[in-house]
């Protein structure tokens, strides 16, 4: 089997024309505007709404930054305890726990990898003020589900749609459901500001608050009324996302293909599942995930060595799972008990490379070599 000479990642980011953002760059420079909310940046928000189909967008320098803010602007109560997913990224429990807040993780759902709506009640006490759940590489959570779940008992949902830009559920925004959601702009991401993200929510009386929390909490040049941060995202920044609005979707396209030949190459092979999307939900195509069963005779950790030895460099994302983490790892909720679901997908899931320049030769040479695979042991 040939080898490929270029190393393939994960990803690739989604980059404008050099020499339209050159003139976007001559504007904001002959301004001398750069950054807090300045032209590029307000005209970036509104286009937002339209496009994740929510009535309002705060946009931030970072998704981190506007998850930490999410949790400060619905002010829960100091020490509260907030149900979550461990199969995702770092920042996802970290938002909670920088907030002085608890963790508490909850297993997943074996199809859509996302957590598992009925499991939460269990894990509901008196402490618990709300839910975060996450849209893992863009498949939906069970938002009816859980929507209900925080009426009942009184919670607020912060979704994390990092994965699912532009995503679409019955015809509806992801970003529209829960209290409030958050999406990721980084450079790993369909869409991307190089760095950047923002919250989408519906709820108009939100609107002031996100607004000074991401400004230090100053009101006014004499009134700083809240505890706020930094978050402020700068024109260049906002100018890249208003050039990349208008490639994201040629770009999903092209990933469309991609994800294609993954499957009708792929699907064939024993013992290797690839999640399915529902049929009511729109693909972000941010990830391509496949599930490795035990019988296949390598491992996945086998299966990302062999690949690497090919210059293709395919992620475990999401091993280790949150809950592994030294600093989760005691948590009475990250007993191997209480998630059997992600320990076990732990180990068998892998991210092959997805994005839309992602050449068709190399694409057929990774289902071959996964193919190989089959005979090495
Ligand atoms: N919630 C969830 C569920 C998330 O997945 C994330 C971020 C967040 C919240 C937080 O959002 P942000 O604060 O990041 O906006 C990457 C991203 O840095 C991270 O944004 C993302 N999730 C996570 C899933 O992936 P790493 O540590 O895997 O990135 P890294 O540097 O290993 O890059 C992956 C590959 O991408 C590289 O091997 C090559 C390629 N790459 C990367 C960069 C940075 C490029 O080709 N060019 C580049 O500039 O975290």
């Amino acid at each position: 089997m040939k080898g490929i000479d270029e190393p393939v990642y994960i990803t690739q980011p989604l980059l404008p024309d050099l020499d339209s953002l050159q003139n976007e760059i001559k504007e904001i420079f002959e301004s001398k505007w750069v950054t807090n909310h300045g032209i590029k940046h307000n005209l970036f928000e509104n286009k937002l709404k339209t496009v994740l189909k929510v009535n309002n967008i705060s946009v931030f320098n970072n998704g981190t930054i506007a998850l930490l803010t999410a949790f400060k602007a619905l002010n829960l109560s100091a020490g509260s305890e907030v149900i979550t997913t461990p199969f995702t990224f770092p920042a996802t429990p970290h938002s909670i726990s920088w907030n002085g807040l608890k963790p508490v993780f909850c297993d997943i759902n074996p199809e859509t990898m996302t957590i598992n709506a009925d499991k939460i009640e269990d894990l509901i006490t008196p402490e618990t003020s709300a839910i975060l759940p996450v849209h893992v590489y863009g498949f939906p959570c069970d938002v009816k589900k859980i929507d209900k779940i925080a009426e009942k008992y009184d919670l607020k949902v912060i979704y994390d749609c990092a994965h699912a830009f532009s995503t679409e559920i019955d015809g509806r925004g992801i970003g529209g459901f829960g209290d409030i959601s958050v999406f990721s702009f980084h450079a790993t991401k369909l869409f991307n500001t190089i760095e950047g993200g923002c919250l989408a929510y519906n709820d108009d009386n939100l609107v002031e608050k996100i607004y000074n929390l991401r400004n230090f909490g100053i009101k006014n040049e004499e009134e700083v009324v809240d505890i706020g941060i930094n978050g402020k995202m700068n024109e260049i920044q906002a100018s890249i996302g208003l050039l990349n609005l208008e490639l994201f979707k040629e770009e999903q396209l092209k990933r469309m293909e991609v994800k294609k030949v993954y499957t009708d190459k792929l699907s064939k092979i024993k013992y290797i599942n690839i999640p399915k999307m529902p049929e009511n939900t729109t693909d972000s195509l941010q990830y391509f995930p496949i599930v490795i069963e035990e019988d296949f005779p390598l491992s996945r950790n086998q299966i990302y060595d062999e690949f690497k030895k090919y210059n293709i460099f395919t992620r475990k994302y999401f091993y280790p799972i949150c809950s592994d983490y030294e600093n989760y790892k005691n948590l009475q909720s990250s007993t191997a008990d209480n998630l059997p679901v992600a320990n076990n997908l732990k180990n068998k899931i892998l991210c092959l490379p997805l994005y839309g320049d992602l050449d068709k030769k190399n694409v057929m040479n990774i289902c071959d070599l996964l193919k190989t695979f089959l005979n090495l042991k």
